[in-house]
């Protein structure tokens, strides 16, 4: 069952213990505000390193780095869409963020994958609609994809945890 391999969680995705966290990028992969700061504050300096020789990342797309001083042994970066106003192929340019980043994965053998709530702090997506496409594109793949045992969405709050579990029943039923 896809719906097994999922799990909603409130807290910091820095703490958690799976093999490879997604961060919430910018363009540059060197650093920023919100998830993008502390990820980088938990895994460490070594990690700047290694993303100034990626040569940014466009948006909607995904690179994979070591994870460093973190629990998770890999860092998954990718950069959302800002958002302005939802006619400027900001859901098909979130999708592929998550679609790339469970691609990623999947190539490097990786079982079990955290994912902050893209582009919905400074980026301004609203996350009713940002949670949807988050957990519609991540079935999508796990109905296709068996190596992926646990996808976890980490929510930063009580009222994005709330937003995220009641998205669970309209797309996995
Ligand atoms: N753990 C989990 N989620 C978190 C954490 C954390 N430690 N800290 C914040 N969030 P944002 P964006 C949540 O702004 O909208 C950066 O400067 C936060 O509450 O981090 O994609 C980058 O460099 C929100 O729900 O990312 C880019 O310039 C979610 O993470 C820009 O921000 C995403 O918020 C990207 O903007």
């Amino acid at each position: 069952m896809t719906a097994d391999r999922i799990e909603v969680v409130d807290g910091d995705i820095t703490q958690q213990t799976v093999e490879a966290i997604v961060n919430a990028a910018n363009n540059s992969l060197l650093g920023g505000g919100g998830v993008d700061g502390a990820i980088h504050r938990a895994a460490g300096p070594e990690l700047l390193e290694e993303c100034r020789t990626l040569n940014g990342c466009a948006t909607g797309e995904a690179k994979i780095t070591r994870g460093y001083r973190l629990h998770a042994s890999w860092v998954i970066h990718t950069v959302g869409p800002v958002w302005h106003g939802g006619n400027q192929s900001e859901p098909e340019l979130l999708a592929s963020c998550y679609r790339n980043s469970l691609e990623l994965a999947a190539e490097n053998n990786i079982a079990s994958i955290a994912f902050p709530s893209i582009s919905t702090g400074v980026y301004g997506y609203p996350i009713e609609l940002a949670s949807e496409i988050a957990m519609s594109e991540t079935k999508r793949f796990l109905d296709r994809n068996t190596s992926l045992k646990k996808v976890v969405f980490v929510c930063f709050g009580n009222r994005d945890y709330q937003c995220y579990l009641n998205t669970i029943p309209k797309i996995f039923g």
